[in-house]
């Protein structure tokens, strides 16, 4: 199972808001997630927390831009964003994989941008927006109708052009779900895994770990692990982490155990 490192150039974002909201501090923390063993870097200028509010793009890409130009080369890039703009920007600083968290419905020409430049694509499952996810969230089979929208969502992507072979799909960890709906995905992981289609888990330190044991978001590292490895065990192909060395040792350990 590969690993991504989390580079939020934010001054908001779920856990690591501000700490790297400077172009030089988040190319250096970037380098740090590459060395500890990250096999990707996805690089975000705008927050999704619940109740996050919207960035511009000019705004965005003053974020992302030099920090994406000051890691190419270091390791494969992803841009975090739901904007064309932003992500045609990305590709040309050398992104090679779009993670949209709103399934390619954010922006009307993001499939496009996607399909004409060849890269790869994260559609992530969300209950609504950032703004208002949180607001008791509902439903019948949380991994049924999860599936239902992810597997939807790749036919509008494959009908635009995106090859499947570089589609990814992403239950959406903590994008309008409960504690018991995001427990029940993580369970489900293989649900999707059935698909055939490559899946990627956010469960790092976010808030399911806290509502488990009362933990607050820096000091979840364990609880993200945990999750990783039930991920792992259910055929997950990667996780985004921000804590990439401990998370790397963990899958390391669990796939030496789980070869033998
Ligand atoms: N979570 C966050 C942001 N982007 N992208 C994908 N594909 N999956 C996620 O679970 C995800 C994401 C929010 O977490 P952060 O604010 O700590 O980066």
């Amino acid at each position: 199972m590969k690993v991504m490192g989390i580079v939020n150039v934010t001054p908001d974002s779920f856990s690591d808001g501000g700490l790297y909201f400077d172009a030089d501090r988040a190319i250096e923390h970037g380098r740090a997630l590459a060395a500890a063993g990250a096999d990707l870097l996805d690089i975000g200028g705008e927050s999704t927390r619940p109740g996050a509010e919207p960035v511009d793009a000019g705004e965005e890409l003053n974020r992302v831009i030099p920090v994406i130009e000051g890691l190419a080369g270091v390791a494969p890039i992803s841009i975090d964003t739901g904007k064309a703009e932003v992500a045609a920007a990305a590709i040309c600083a050398g992104a090679s994989m779009v993670n949209d968290v709103t399934a390619l419905n954010g922006d009307p020409e993001m499939a496009s941008v996607c399909a004409e430049n060849g890269v790869e694509v994260v559609l992530m499952h969300m209950l609504g927006e950032p703004r208002t996810m949180q607001d008791d969230p509902r439903y019948d089979d949380v991994v049924a109708e999860v599936g239902d929208f992810l597997l939807a969502r790749v036919e509008a992507a494959a009908s635009a052009g995106i090859s499947r072979e570089r589609i990814w799909i992403d239950p959406g960890i903590g994008f309008g779900k409960t504690v018991e709906h995001n427990l029940e995905l993580l369970r489900g992981t293989g649900r999707f895994v059935a698909t055939g289609l490559p899946v990627l888990v956010g469960p790092s330190r976010k808030a399911f770990i806290g509502r488990v044991d009362g933990s607050v978001e820096a000091d979840r590292v364990g609880g993200t692990i945990a999750a990783c490895l039930a991920v792992a065990d259910r055929g997950a192909a990667m996780v985004r982490v921000h804590d990439v060395a401990p998370v790397v040792q963990a899958i390391r350990v669990r796939d030496r155990i789980a070869r033998a």
